[in-house]
């Protein structure tokens, strides 16, 4: 697992105009990210719009991504549900067909305890040899103790981090290790988890311009501050533009004008399936 660093989009699942999965679409992205240098891949996750897929589907997307793959970069996939019950079937089949690592969000929705959390991170880690990143996200987030706690788990070897309190990055290198991994989840402060000791960063808009945040990370790595921050900017401009309209059909859209269509997002995330309010978003982005 240390060998997966550096740039990795969170990868966007495409879907037809009927919002079927597309998986002549899917080879494509996986195609295009490759050929772009991406350091890995993170799919089936938030991004991937893993809650609006059944679970056949989301094994679909991780077997069409490994045969398209054929082992050039690590894949990592999101498991996470919220029983442990489909989780482990995700994490099974997911090890089955081959991926480098499992991830999961934690449990949602009723509001779990913190021994029911740790349950579920242990009973799914048990149940593969993958390595597990835990992925503390905003709206569940596990916090510093918790992320504490997981890591005490055998195959519990990471966790990405989304989240603006960077501080955290560096408690976590210092107070669990060094050798916990680390990827920073917030695109829009890449050059900041970097900085503050993240070995990678995983994220959406690293589907529409991969370029920008590899050349981001290769500055912070050479101590280029203000190259670091210089290329943060024109990336915080498209990831602004896009989230006020919808982030996950604005990055798709984009793909496509970058010469590779990602297709479309399920509803309720939906948009820019008419060609006008494609046309509307590109005149706006040229803007
Ligand atoms: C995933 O699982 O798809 C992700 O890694 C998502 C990461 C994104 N965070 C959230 C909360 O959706 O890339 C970020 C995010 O879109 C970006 O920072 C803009 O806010």
């Amino acid at each position: 697992i240390k060998s997966i660093t550096g740039v990795l989009p969170a990868m966007v699942t495409p879907f037809d105009e009927n919002e079927k999965l597309d998986e002549q679409r899917l080879r494509a992205v996986v195609n295009f990210l490759i050929e772009r240098q991406v350091e890995g891949l993170y799919i089936t996750g938030s991004t991937g719009e893993s809650f609006l897929m059944s679970p056949e589907e989301r094994k679909r997307v991780v077997e069409v991504t490994m045969e398209e793959n054929r082992g050039r970069v690590p894949v990592i996939a999101h498991i996470g549900a919220i029983s442990t019950f489909h989780s482990i079937d995700l994490a099974q089949h997911a090890e089955r067909a081959g991926v480098d690592a499992i991830s999961s969000v934690p449990p949602i929705y009723w509001g779990f305890s913190a021994d029911q959390i740790h349950g579920y991170y242990a009973d799914i880690t048990r149940s593969t040899k993958l390595p597990m990143i835990a992925y503390n996200v905003p709206m569940a987030a596990l916090g510093f103790d918790m992320i504490k706690r997981l890591s005490s788990i055998d195959g519990v070897a990471g966790v990405k981090y989304t989240a603006t309190t960077h501080h955290d990055i560096i408690r976590i290198k210092e107070e669990i290790g060094q050798d916990f991994i680390v990827y920073s989840g917030a695109d829009e402060m890449a050059m900041s988890g970097l900085s503050f000791g993240a070995d990678g960063i995983i994220g959406s808009f690293y589907n529409s311009m991969p370029e920008i945040w590899i050349a981001l990370r290769d500055a912070v790595a050479a101590g280029n501050l203000a190259e670091a921050k210089r290329l943060q900017e024109i990336g915080n401009a498209v990831i602004f533009f896009s989230l006020s309209r919808g982030g996950i059909p604005s990055i798709k859209r984009a793909m496509a004008w970058m010469g590779c269509d990602a297709g479309y997002a399920r509803k309720p995330l939906g948009g820019f399936i008419d060609q006008a309010a494609d046309d509307k978003l590109k005149a706006e982005f040229r803007g």
